[in-house]
Protein backbone atom coordinates (compact mmCIF):
# COMPACT_ATOMS: atom_id res chain seq x y z
CA UNK A 1 0.00 0.00 0.00
CA UNK A 2 1.23 3.37 -0.58
CA UNK A 3 0.73 5.01 1.92
CA UNK A 4 1.48 8.94 1.62
CA UNK A 5 -1.19 8.23 -1.68
CA UNK A 6 -3.87 6.76 0.49
CA UNK A 7 -3.33 9.78 2.95
CA UNK A 8 -3.87 11.86 -0.06
CA UNK A 9 -6.73 10.59 -0.79
CA UNK A 10 -8.43 10.72 2.77
CA UNK A 11 -8.27 7.13 3.64
CA UNK A 12 -7.75 5.90 6.79
CA UNK A 13 -4.35 4.74 7.25
CA UNK A 14 -2.24 3.83 10.48
CA UNK A 15 0.39 6.24 10.53
CA UNK A 16 1.37 9.30 9.33
CA UNK A 17 3.19 9.60 6.09
CA UNK A 18 6.66 11.90 5.62
CA UNK A 19 7.77 13.68 2.81
CA UNK A 20 9.93 17.37 2.52
CA UNK A 21 9.66 19.70 -0.19
CA UNK A 22 13.22 20.57 -1.35
CA UNK A 23 13.96 17.25 -0.01
CA UNK A 24 16.32 17.06 -2.68
CA UNK A 25 19.29 19.51 -2.91
CA UNK A 26 21.96 21.80 -1.62
CA UNK A 27 21.99 19.98 1.92
CA UNK A 28 22.83 16.35 0.97
CA UNK A 29 26.60 15.77 0.14
CA UNK A 30 26.00 13.54 -2.49
CA UNK A 31 23.65 15.92 -4.00
CA UNK A 32 26.45 18.52 -4.10
CA UNK A 33 29.05 15.40 -5.62
CA UNK A 34 26.45 15.51 -8.72
CA UNK A 35 26.62 19.15 -8.92
CA UNK A 36 30.22 19.72 -9.39
CA UNK A 37 30.23 17.72 -11.97
CA UNK A 38 27.11 19.28 -13.72
CA UNK A 39 25.18 22.45 -13.67
CA UNK A 40 21.38 22.80 -12.11
CA UNK A 41 19.89 22.56 -15.63
CA UNK A 42 22.06 19.48 -17.06
CA UNK A 43 21.07 17.82 -14.30
CA UNK A 44 17.52 18.49 -14.75
CA UNK A 45 17.61 17.93 -18.44
CA UNK A 46 18.94 14.43 -18.11
CA UNK A 47 16.83 12.35 -16.96
CA UNK A 48 18.95 9.98 -15.70
CA UNK A 49 20.75 12.59 -13.54
CA UNK A 50 17.47 13.65 -12.74
CA UNK A 51 16.26 10.69 -10.87
CA UNK A 52 19.49 10.14 -9.44
CA UNK A 53 18.79 13.13 -7.46
CA UNK A 54 15.46 12.31 -6.55
CA UNK A 55 16.31 9.44 -5.24
CA UNK A 56 18.96 10.44 -3.17
CA UNK A 57 17.04 11.76 -0.61
CA UNK A 58 14.63 8.54 -0.45
CA UNK A 59 17.43 6.17 -0.06
CA UNK A 60 19.03 8.12 2.75
CA UNK A 61 16.03 8.45 4.89
CA UNK A 62 13.05 5.94 3.49
CA UNK A 63 10.49 8.82 2.94
CA UNK A 64 7.00 7.63 1.84
CA UNK A 65 7.10 10.39 -1.60
CA UNK A 66 9.79 10.66 -3.95
CA UNK A 67 9.40 14.02 -5.84
CA UNK A 68 10.94 14.39 -9.77
CA UNK A 69 14.00 16.72 -9.41
CA UNK A 70 13.08 19.69 -11.77
CA UNK A 71 11.83 23.38 -11.10
CA UNK A 72 8.69 25.14 -11.54
CA UNK A 73 10.69 27.88 -14.33
CA UNK A 74 11.21 24.38 -16.45
CA UNK A 75 8.11 24.66 -18.29
CA UNK A 76 8.35 28.36 -18.34
CA UNK A 77 11.88 27.84 -20.81
CA UNK A 78 9.79 25.31 -22.60
CA UNK A 79 7.70 28.41 -23.76
CA UNK A 80 10.75 30.06 -24.75
CA UNK A 81 11.60 32.20 -22.24
CA UNK A 82 15.55 31.88 -21.82
CA UNK A 83 17.38 31.46 -18.24
CA UNK A 84 20.09 30.87 -16.10
CA UNK A 85 20.17 29.52 -12.57
CA UNK A 86 22.42 31.18 -10.34
CA UNK A 87 21.18 29.23 -7.79
CA UNK A 88 17.57 30.79 -8.41
CA UNK A 89 15.94 31.44 -11.90
CA UNK A 90 17.77 34.83 -13.69
CA UNK A 91 15.42 35.62 -16.48
CA UNK A 92 17.50 36.90 -19.71
CA UNK A 93 14.26 39.34 -20.60
CA UNK A 94 12.05 39.78 -18.38
CA UNK A 95 8.73 39.87 -19.75
CA UNK A 96 6.82 43.62 -19.71
CA UNK A 97 4.92 43.62 -23.09
CA UNK A 98 2.08 42.51 -24.99
CA UNK A 99 4.56 41.67 -27.92
CA UNK A 100 6.23 39.30 -25.18
CA UNK A 101 3.07 37.70 -24.91
CA UNK A 102 2.40 36.61 -27.98
CA UNK A 103 6.10 34.82 -28.70
CA UNK A 104 5.07 32.53 -25.60
CA UNK A 105 4.95 28.85 -27.03
CA UNK A 106 2.06 26.93 -25.79
CA UNK A 107 4.57 23.88 -26.03
CA UNK A 108 3.62 19.93 -26.40
CA UNK A 109 5.24 18.69 -22.69
CA UNK A 110 6.21 15.12 -24.47
CA UNK A 111 8.25 17.13 -26.91
CA UNK A 112 9.64 20.04 -24.51
CA UNK A 113 9.87 18.37 -21.73
CA UNK A 114 10.17 15.26 -22.47
CA UNK A 115 13.26 14.90 -19.93
CA UNK A 116 10.79 15.63 -17.11
CA UNK A 117 8.60 12.48 -17.97
CA UNK A 118 11.52 10.74 -18.79
CA UNK A 119 12.71 11.18 -15.37
CA UNK A 120 9.27 9.97 -13.57
CA UNK A 121 9.16 6.51 -15.96
CA UNK A 122 12.55 6.03 -14.63
CA UNK A 123 11.67 6.53 -10.72
CA UNK A 124 8.35 4.51 -11.50
CA UNK A 125 10.45 1.64 -12.04
CA UNK A 126 12.57 2.29 -8.92
CA UNK A 127 10.59 2.91 -6.49
CA UNK A 128 8.71 0.76 -4.42
CA UNK A 129 5.21 -0.40 -4.49
CA UNK A 130 4.74 1.72 -1.10
CA UNK A 131 6.50 4.35 -2.36
CA UNK A 132 4.66 7.46 -3.98
CA UNK A 133 5.99 9.53 -6.92
CA UNK A 134 4.74 13.24 -6.71
CA UNK A 135 4.87 15.54 -9.81
CA UNK A 136 4.50 19.37 -9.30
CA UNK A 137 4.41 22.65 -10.72
CA UNK A 138 4.94 26.03 -9.90
CA UNK A 139 1.09 27.87 -10.02
CA UNK A 140 0.63 30.40 -12.40
CA UNK A 141 1.02 33.56 -10.25
CA UNK A 142 4.74 32.15 -8.78
CA UNK A 143 5.80 31.53 -11.95
CA UNK A 144 4.44 35.15 -13.59
CA UNK A 145 6.27 36.84 -10.69
CA UNK A 146 9.47 35.40 -11.89
CA UNK A 147 8.76 36.11 -15.56
CA UNK A 148 8.22 39.62 -14.52
CA UNK A 149 10.80 40.51 -11.99
CA UNK A 150 13.02 38.92 -14.14
CA UNK A 151 14.63 36.87 -10.44
CA UNK A 152 14.20 36.70 -6.97
CA UNK A 153 13.42 40.28 -5.78
CA UNK A 154 12.82 41.28 -1.91
CA UNK A 155 9.52 42.97 -2.45
CA UNK A 156 8.35 42.71 -5.71
CA UNK A 157 8.09 45.84 -7.02
CA UNK A 158 7.62 45.43 -10.96
CA UNK A 159 4.86 42.92 -10.36
CA UNK A 160 3.26 44.85 -7.34
CA UNK A 161 2.92 47.70 -9.95
CA UNK A 162 1.86 45.57 -12.97
CA UNK A 163 -0.81 44.61 -10.45
CA UNK A 164 -2.29 48.15 -10.33
CA UNK A 165 -1.64 49.54 -14.24
CA UNK A 166 -1.65 46.37 -16.10
CA UNK A 167 -4.16 44.44 -14.34
CA UNK A 168 -4.84 43.02 -18.23
CA UNK A 169 -1.41 42.06 -19.23
CA UNK A 170 -1.39 40.12 -15.84
CA UNK A 171 -4.16 38.20 -16.48
CA UNK A 172 -3.35 37.39 -20.03
CA UNK A 173 0.12 35.77 -18.63
CA UNK A 174 -1.36 33.99 -16.00
CA UNK A 175 -4.19 32.80 -18.38
CA UNK A 176 -1.50 31.50 -20.63
CA UNK A 177 0.53 30.10 -17.47
CA UNK A 178 -3.05 28.25 -16.52
CA UNK A 179 -3.43 26.55 -20.09
CA UNK A 180 0.43 25.18 -19.95
CA UNK A 181 0.41 23.82 -16.31
CA UNK A 182 -2.60 21.78 -16.85
CA UNK A 183 -1.60 20.16 -19.70
CA UNK A 184 2.16 19.67 -18.25
CA UNK A 185 0.23 18.24 -15.19
CA UNK A 186 -1.42 15.83 -17.24
CA UNK A 187 1.47 14.18 -18.94
CA UNK A 188 3.04 14.44 -15.56
CA UNK A 189 0.75 11.82 -14.41
CA UNK A 190 0.23 10.03 -17.50
CA UNK A 191 4.30 9.17 -17.15
CA UNK A 192 3.52 7.88 -13.49
CA UNK A 193 3.29 10.50 -10.95
CA UNK A 194 0.51 9.24 -8.23
CA UNK A 195 -0.16 12.81 -6.74
CA UNK A 196 0.88 16.04 -7.59
CA UNK A 197 2.09 19.56 -5.98
CA UNK A 198 1.24 23.23 -7.39
CA UNK A 199 3.24 25.70 -5.46
CA UNK A 200 2.32 29.11 -5.27
CA UNK A 201 5.08 30.08 -3.04
CA UNK A 202 5.14 33.96 -4.18
CA UNK A 203 1.14 34.74 -2.89
CA UNK A 204 3.21 35.49 0.00
CA UNK A 205 3.06 38.85 -0.35
CA UNK A 206 -0.62 40.03 -1.95
CA UNK A 207 -3.67 41.27 0.22
CA UNK A 208 -6.13 39.12 0.22
CA UNK A 209 -8.09 40.94 -2.08
CA UNK A 210 -5.15 40.63 -4.89
CA UNK A 211 -4.86 36.67 -3.91
CA UNK A 212 -8.61 36.83 -4.71
CA UNK A 213 -8.39 38.33 -8.35
CA UNK A 214 -4.61 36.87 -9.66
CA UNK A 215 -4.15 33.56 -8.14
CA UNK A 216 -7.09 32.04 -6.89
CA UNK A 217 -9.08 31.97 -9.72
CA UNK A 218 -6.16 29.92 -11.81
CA UNK A 219 -4.91 28.28 -9.17
CA UNK A 220 -8.99 26.60 -9.23
CA UNK A 221 -9.21 26.01 -13.07
CA UNK A 222 -5.71 23.72 -12.66
CA UNK A 223 -6.94 22.15 -9.01
CA UNK A 224 -10.67 21.47 -10.90
CA UNK A 225 -8.71 19.68 -13.88
CA UNK A 226 -6.39 17.79 -12.24
CA UNK A 227 -8.48 16.34 -9.01
CA UNK A 228 -10.54 14.53 -11.57
CA UNK A 229 -7.53 12.04 -11.70
CA UNK A 230 -5.01 12.30 -8.56
CA UNK A 231 -5.06 14.27 -5.34
CA UNK A 232 -3.53 17.54 -5.87
CA UNK A 233 -1.66 19.58 -3.28
CA UNK A 234 -1.85 23.26 -3.06
CA UNK A 235 0.91 25.17 -1.25
CA UNK A 236 0.68 28.40 -0.39
CA UNK A 237 3.55 30.73 1.79
CA UNK A 238 1.42 32.48 4.64
CA UNK A 239 -1.76 30.25 4.03
CA UNK A 240 -3.69 31.84 6.96
CA UNK A 241 -3.95 35.40 4.45
CA UNK A 242 -5.70 33.17 2.02
CA UNK A 243 -7.59 30.76 4.07
CA UNK A 244 -11.46 32.22 2.97
CA UNK A 245 -10.21 31.53 -0.25
CA UNK A 246 -8.80 28.28 0.13
CA UNK A 247 -11.95 27.11 1.92
CA UNK A 248 -13.56 27.86 -1.51
CA UNK A 249 -11.50 25.85 -4.17
CA UNK A 250 -11.96 22.59 -2.23
CA UNK A 251 -8.84 21.53 -3.05
CA UNK A 252 -8.23 17.79 -1.70
CA UNK A 253 -4.81 19.09 0.40
CA UNK A 254 -3.50 21.85 1.57
CA UNK A 255 -0.20 22.62 2.33
CA UNK A 256 0.21 24.74 5.28
CA UNK A 257 3.08 27.10 6.10
CA UNK A 258 4.81 27.30 9.10
CA UNK A 259 3.19 30.74 10.29
CA UNK A 260 -0.13 29.14 10.33
CA UNK A 261 -1.35 27.26 12.44
CA UNK A 262 -2.73 23.50 11.55
CA UNK A 263 -5.64 24.31 13.89
CA UNK A 264 -6.84 27.42 12.36
CA UNK A 265 -6.46 25.46 9.19
CA UNK A 266 -8.56 22.62 10.19
CA UNK A 267 -10.76 25.18 11.62
CA UNK A 268 -11.46 27.20 8.91
CA UNK A 269 -10.74 24.47 5.96
CA UNK A 270 -13.11 21.45 7.33
CA UNK A 271 -12.67 18.35 8.73
CA UNK A 272 -12.91 16.52 5.20
CA UNK A 273 -9.36 18.37 3.69
CA UNK A 274 -5.82 16.39 4.28
CA UNK A 275 -3.69 18.64 5.40
CA UNK A 276 0.03 18.86 4.85
CA UNK A 277 2.61 20.66 6.91
CA UNK A 278 4.14 22.95 9.20
CA UNK A 279 7.11 22.37 10.83
CA UNK A 280 9.10 25.37 10.62
CA UNK A 281 12.16 24.32 8.42
CA UNK A 282 14.46 27.20 10.64
CA UNK A 283 13.95 24.35 13.81
CA UNK A 284 15.08 21.60 11.00
CA UNK A 285 18.15 23.50 10.18
CA UNK A 286 19.51 25.44 13.42
CA UNK A 287 17.60 23.40 16.12
CA UNK A 288 18.60 21.26 18.90
CA UNK A 289 17.31 17.64 18.56
CA UNK A 290 15.12 18.42 21.70
CA UNK A 291 13.62 21.48 19.70
CA UNK A 292 13.05 18.96 16.94
CA UNK A 293 11.28 16.51 18.80
CA UNK A 294 9.09 19.22 21.03
CA UNK A 295 7.74 20.80 17.92
CA UNK A 296 7.12 17.46 15.79
CA UNK A 297 5.11 15.98 18.91
CA UNK A 298 3.27 19.05 19.08
CA UNK A 299 2.38 18.90 14.88
CA UNK A 300 1.13 14.87 15.27
CA UNK A 301 -0.68 15.68 18.54
CA UNK A 302 -2.46 18.49 16.99
CA UNK A 303 -2.96 16.53 13.65
CA UNK A 304 -3.97 13.08 15.75
CA UNK A 305 -7.26 12.98 14.21
CA UNK A 306 -5.74 12.08 10.87
CA UNK A 307 -5.88 13.05 7.14
CA UNK A 308 -1.93 15.22 7.62
CA UNK A 309 0.65 14.21 5.76
CA UNK A 310 3.79 15.65 7.60
CA UNK A 311 5.82 18.05 5.91
CA UNK A 312 7.71 21.51 6.59
CA UNK A 313 5.99 24.85 6.31
CA UNK A 314 8.21 25.66 3.39
CA UNK A 315 11.27 23.96 1.54
CA UNK A 316 14.21 22.37 3.76
CA UNK A 317 17.28 25.20 4.06
CA UNK A 318 20.57 24.94 2.75
CA UNK A 319 23.05 23.94 5.24
CA UNK A 320 20.54 21.78 6.99
CA UNK A 321 22.35 19.25 9.01
CA UNK A 322 21.51 15.58 7.52
CA UNK A 323 21.49 14.21 11.33
CA UNK A 324 18.74 16.26 11.76
CA UNK A 325 16.66 15.26 8.90
CA UNK A 326 17.28 11.36 9.91
CA UNK A 327 16.33 12.78 13.66
CA UNK A 328 12.75 13.92 12.46
CA UNK A 329 11.86 10.96 10.36
CA UNK A 330 12.56 8.88 13.61
CA UNK A 331 10.28 10.94 15.48
CA UNK A 332 7.02 10.69 13.18
CA UNK A 333 7.99 7.24 12.25
CA UNK A 334 7.70 6.14 16.52
CA UNK A 335 5.52 9.35 17.89
CA UNK A 336 2.97 8.58 14.48
CA UNK A 337 1.90 5.25 14.96
CA UNK A 338 1.61 5.88 18.58
CA UNK A 339 -0.71 8.75 18.05
CA UNK A 340 -2.80 6.93 16.21
CA UNK A 341 -3.51 3.83 17.64
CA UNK A 342 -4.55 5.82 21.44
O1 LIG B 1 22.01 23.33 -7.05
C1 LIG B 1 21.48 24.45 -6.98
O2 LIG B 1 22.06 25.43 -6.53
C2 LIG B 1 20.08 24.61 -7.47
C3 LIG B 1 19.11 24.96 -6.40
C4 LIG B 1 17.72 24.51 -6.81
C5 LIG B 1 17.14 23.28 -6.53
C6 LIG B 1 17.74 22.13 -5.73
C7 LIG B 1 16.80 25.24 -7.59
C8 LIG B 1 16.94 26.59 -8.17
N1 LIG B 1 15.66 24.46 -7.78
C9 LIG B 1 15.84 23.26 -7.15
C10 LIG B 1 14.90 22.12 -7.17
C11 LIG B 1 13.48 22.36 -6.91
N2 LIG B 1 12.83 23.56 -6.95
C12 LIG B 1 12.51 21.35 -6.64
C13 LIG B 1 12.76 19.83 -6.68
C14 LIG B 1 13.53 19.32 -5.51
C15 LIG B 1 12.78 18.81 -4.33
O3 LIG B 1 11.73 19.35 -3.93
O4 LIG B 1 13.27 17.87 -3.73
C16 LIG B 1 11.29 21.97 -6.45
C17 LIG B 1 9.97 21.32 -6.09
C18 LIG B 1 11.49 23.35 -6.65
C19 LIG B 1 10.40 24.34 -6.60
C20 LIG B 1 10.74 25.79 -6.60
N3 LIG B 1 11.71 26.45 -7.30
C21 LIG B 1 9.96 26.75 -5.91
C22 LIG B 1 8.70 26.43 -5.12
C23 LIG B 1 9.04 25.90 -3.78
C24 LIG B 1 9.71 26.87 -2.85
O5 LIG B 1 10.78 26.54 -2.36
O6 LIG B 1 9.12 27.94 -2.59
C25 LIG B 1 10.52 28.00 -6.16
C26 LIG B 1 10.05 29.35 -5.63
C27 LIG B 1 11.63 27.82 -7.05
C28 LIG B 1 12.49 28.85 -7.65
C29 LIG B 1 13.93 28.52 -7.40
N4 LIG B 1 14.66 27.66 -8.16
C30 LIG B 1 15.90 27.50 -7.63
C31 LIG B 1 15.97 28.30 -6.46
C32 LIG B 1 17.17 28.43 -5.57
C33 LIG B 1 14.72 28.94 -6.33
C34 LIG B 1 14.31 29.92 -5.24
C35 LIG B 1 14.87 31.25 -5.63
C36 LIG B 1 14.31 32.35 -4.83
O7 LIG B 1 14.89 32.61 -3.78
O8 LIG B 1 13.33 32.94 -5.27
Amino acid sequence: MKLLLESAKGNLVSTTPIWLMRQAGRYLPEYQEVREKVSFLEACQNPEIAATISLQPWKRFGFDGVIVFSDIMIPAQAMGVEMTFNPGPIIKKPLRFMKDLVKLEMFDPQDKTSFVLDALKILKNEISQETTLIGFCGAPFTVASYLIEGKHSDDFSVVKKMIHDEPLFLHLLLDKLTFVMTRYLKAQIESGADIVQLFDTHVSWLTEEEYLQFAFPYEKRIVDEIKKSVPIILFTKETKNFLNGIRQMEAPIVSVDANTSLLDARASLGNSIVLQGNLNPEILRSGTKEDIEKETKNILNQMSEQKHIFNLGHGVLPNTPVENVSYLVDVVRNYATRCRSH
